[in-house]
């Protein structure tokens, strides 16, 4: 007996639907962040939670499925048991030690990586097909620790790099110029953190470029205003841990932005964390930061060729190196 009065056959699954299942790994302030937009967005049929901790885990899953009447239609469960992520098509890392006020995010490195050897084997083992979205810092060192550790081509891993920060750019650029952040193209790539590089050479406002444009109509500019905004950008995430704690609904917006981009193969161009040996002149070993990557359904599609300037691409490999010295005292 069904509710509902059956007045033909159901029609089988069209087969030009797929069904998509999003494992989040860590339910603090990030994950949660993560998962409550990503349901927003209406990008996952699944949402599956996985954390240490089973009492925060089930009453997280519970307020949200209590939102299930306002939501787009998605099965929520959660479990401290990697079986339930069997079948993921996306799994988001953000377990990880939080950031205390003060501490530089590549101390985090030590703790976290402990913590990876515990959730990547199983992440792969039982989703051997899906794509590893790595948000835990120090999120270039962590990707590349998650992509030894899953044994996956480096086309389905991928840190969320810095996608936020390049966010926090545009907003700021936009906020300079008071025009909307969304027409505002600007990159910043590299290591996500205190070495990352701000491509000012690429900048655009609604086609234009933007420093090219001042050149040409003989307008001003201090470099120093460049670089304020740059260091403005680098010391926003300690300004907010600072204030509330934690950073939550910007990281939550950024990853659920690439989720949509992955799972709905969108081929939309973002900085994130990358294998990025072999471009502008990036050597001595694997290592991941963050380029503008087109994303798709399957991973990592391509890098894009943007051009720098001798100084960025002199920054970039500045910053390559930074995470490589890191990296090479880890034995992984
Ligand atoms: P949080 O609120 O302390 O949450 C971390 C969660 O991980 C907790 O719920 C823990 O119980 C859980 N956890 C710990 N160990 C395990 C384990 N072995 N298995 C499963 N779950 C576990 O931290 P918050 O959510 O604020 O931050 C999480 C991570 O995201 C940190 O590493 C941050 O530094 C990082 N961020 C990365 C950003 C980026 O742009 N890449 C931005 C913001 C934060």
């Amino acid at each position: 007996q069904t509710f509902f009065r059956q007045i033909e056959r159901a029609a089988p699954p069209s087969p030009t639907k797929r069904h998509t299942k999003i494992s989040v790994v860590g339910a603090g302030n990030v994950g949660m962040a993560i998962a409550q937009t990503i349901l927003t967005q209406d990008v996952a049929d699944e949402l599956v939670l996985i954390d240490a901790k089973p009492e925060k885990l089930r009453g997280e899953m519970l307020d949200l499925q209590h939102a299930a009447a306002f939501l787009p239609r998605t099965k929520i469960q959660a479990s401290v048991d990697y079986a339930l992520t069997v079948g993921s098509d996306l799994c988001i890392v953000t377990a990880g030690a939080r950031q205390i006020p003060g501490e530089s995010r590549l101390n985090l490195l030590q703790r976290n990586v402990t913590l990876f050897r515990s959730i990547i084997p199983p992440l792969a083992r039982y989703s051997p097909e899906t794509i590893l979205l790595i948000v835990s810092n120090p999120v270039d060192v962590l990707t590349y620790v998650a992509w030894k550790l899953s044994g996956f081509p480096s086309n389905r891993v991928i840190g969320s790099g810095t996608n936020l920060d390049s966010s926090r750019f545009r907003f700021l650029i936009a906020d300079h110029l008071d025009v909307n952040a969304q027409d505002v193209q600007a990159f910043i790539v590299g290591e996500h953190g205190d070495s990352s590089v701000a491509l000012w050479s690429s900048i655009s406002v609604g086609g234009v470029p933007v420093l090219s444009f001042l050149e040409k109509q003989q307008i001003a500019y201090e470099k120093v205003t460049l670089q304020n905004i740059h260091k403005e950008v680098i010391d926003s995430a300690y300004e907010v841990i600072s204030l509330k704690g934690y950073t939550s609904w910007a990281i939550g917006y950024s990853v659920a932005n690439l989720a949509r981009s992955i799972l709905r193969d969108q081929r939309k161009i973002h900085p994130v964390s990358v294998v990025a040996n072999g471009f502008y002149g990036i050597e001595g070993g694997d290592v991941f930061l963050s380029l503008p990557a087109q994303l798709g359904r399957g991973g990592v599609l391509g890098v894009a060729n943007v051009h720098l300037t001798d100084e960025e691409a002199h920054q970039l490999r500045d910053s390559a190196k930074a995470i490589l010295e890191v990296q090479n005292q880890l034995g992984i």
